[in-house]
């Protein structure tokens, strides 16, 4: 059974996708185009008139989220029913309720179940609160270390760093996450540890690297006679190895429904955001986050700018046939947020079954990668405007500096440059160029859309992330898989387990292929 393909709007999309609108033709793309294929919701403009898109093909993909029920898998979703599972076969099988971490807002969702998780969420920011409280009172603390990786360090990491112009100036953050001893050995020379605080982020708490580097700071911390359980706070899941009062200064909660790339509204960045910006910003930020969660549960598609987004990457994905998609924030603020939205996609639907374990037909999720802009005009854009593969762009923008300052050079200011050359590009992708150098050729064609906000604030950072959570639900919804699991990382981790037990000598199991690769570090 494979539900994407036999959904009439699928039938029709295929059709439309013969022929898509050509929008180098003149008349194509109009300022009247312009303003019709935009659409707005929580601050945010979505522009799409560069897609390959037309009424019609807006008309078929709104079908497609009606057959294939997109809008009420949201709302299960948003109500606690389990979504994270594989028919039939052993899966996680439990709900995806991250936007329980955020829902203590206006219109707060009555389901039983929302209701009971955003109770607990609550209990923790509370415990956040008093804890900031203490630390703040008595000064103990100059610098904080995060420990923890994948999504235990992606999404704090790019969200802190997008909001560092509110960092209070007398604190440091410092990020370990890899197993590459060299980045640790390098945060460790650059603090103090007497005055500094360590988060060991582990939802499971039992992730090889984390816990190498724990024990790697812990035993620095020993050697320097402080005290680890004065020091190091955990996040973890209730009862796990990270849940241990005897060891540890504090324990942040967090649940097997908050899955580990959507944990950043919860403590995961909730410690790391307070620590470093004040809690008032976290709770901004998730303010806007809950802002965009109940935006999408709007029926009204064209107002619905998740499921807008998740439309048209099914569009440029499934039907132009498009393997890649750029994120490119005009935003030197958003300079790791590429990387966040990667692993959020990717590890989301880098998947080949449908919910039913079938093997799918048809694309799933795309590669997606990203550098901000400019920067990445004068490095990749070359590929993007000339290159033999398409590359769909989606653009992130702000009228708005973040700091306020800024300087008018012959005549503009740097921001202004900086939307110009982000318009600029969306209409070059587009629109391509005939001359009769062929090196000079443009084709055209490109498709991209943006989303723009006057500024990178909390509130609208927190937009941006649920934006994006809720594009890759919408999107797994409508190809019937399991967004919400990653089973593809555990034969790397096991295969690495069987190798280190080898080169711990604690495997008497032969391994002639790994003992073979091993042979090679003798130089
Ligand atoms: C995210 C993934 C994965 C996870 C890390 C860290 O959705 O599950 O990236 O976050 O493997 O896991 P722990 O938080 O359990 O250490």
């Amino acid at each position: 059974m494979h539900m994407f393909s036999q959904y009439h709007a699928t039938e029709k999309l295929k059709k439309l996708a013969q022929h898509p609108i050509d929008l180098t033709q003149p008349g194509s793309l109009t300022p009247e185009r312009i303003q019709k294929f935009s659409s707005a919701a929580c601050g945010f403009k979505f522009l799409y008139a560069t897609e390959r898109v037309t009424e019609h093909v807006m008309q078929s993909l709104t079908d497609l989220a009606r057959e294939s029920n997109a809008l009420n898998q949201m709302k299960q979703m948003q109500d606690g029913e389990v979504v994270n599972f594989i028919h039939n076969f052993p899966s996680e099988n439990r709900p995806a309720l991250h936007t329980a971490t955020r829902d203590f807002f206006e219109n707060q969702n009555p389901s039983e179940k929302a209701k009971e998780a955003a109770h607990l969420c609550l209990n923790e920011i509370n415990k956040l609160k008093a804890f900031m409280k203490t630390i703040e009172s008595e000064n103990r603390f100059t610098d904080l270390i995060m420990i923890g990786i994948g999504g235990s360090d992606l999404g704090p990491r790019a969200h802190f760093i997008a909001l560092q112009h509110l960092k209070k100036p007398n604190v440091n953050i410092h990020f370990i996450s890899n197993i590459d001893p060299d980045e640790t050995a390098l945060v460790l020379r650059s603090v103090n540890l007497k005055k500094t605080l360590v988060v060991i982020v582990s939802k499971t708490g039992t992730t090889l690297e984390t816990l190498t580097n724990e024990a790697i700071v812990r035993n620095r911390l020993e050697q320097e006679k402080l005290d680890p359980a004065k020091h190091i706070v955990t996040i973890s899941m209730p009862g796990s190895p990270l849940d241990n009062p005897e060891k540890y200064l504090e324990r942040f909660y967090i649940w097997d429904w908050i899955g580990g790339r959507f944990s950043t509204t919860a403590m995961v960045g909730g410690v790391l955001l307070s620590f470093a910006l004040g809690f008032d910003v976290y709770w901004e930020f998730l303010r806007g986050a809950n802002c965009m969660d109940k935006a999408t549960l709007n029926m009204d598609v064209k107002q619905n700018l998740p499921l807008l987004g998740a439309l048209i990457g099914i569009w440029n994905r499934n039907f132009l046939h498009y393997p890649t998609l750029a994120i490119i924030p005009y935003s030197q603020a958003l300079t790791r947020y590429p990387a966040h939205i990667q692993q959020l996609d990717m590890e989301s639907h880098g998947k080949r079954i449908d919910i039913y374990g079938n093997t799918v037909n048809y694309e799933t999720g795309p590669v997606i990668w990203g550098e901000p802009g400019t920067n990445a005009q004068h490095s990749f854009f070359q590929l993007l405007h000339q290159g033999t593969d398409v590359v769909p762009v989606e653009f992130i923008g702000f009228t708005e500096s973040q700091t306020g300052e800024d300087f008018k050079f012959e005549g503009t200011t740097s921001q202004e440059k900086l939307l110009a050359n982000l318009f600029a590009q969306n209409l070059a992708l587009a629109l391509g160029q005939k001359n009769d150098n062929p090196n000079k050729v443009f084709p055209g064609n490109r498709p991209s859309h943006i989303l723009l906000a006057k500024q990178l604030t909390p509130f609208t950072l927190g937009c941006l992330l649920s934006y994006f959570e809720h594009k890759i639900a919408f999107q797994g919804f409508i190809w019937n898989i399991n967004s919400f699991d990653q089973e593809g990382v555990q034969l790397g981790k096991v295969t690495a387990n069987k190798i280190i037990a080898r080169l711990a000598n604690k495997s008497s199991e032969p391994y002639p292929l790994g003992d073979a690769l091993l042979a090679n570090l003798e130089f």
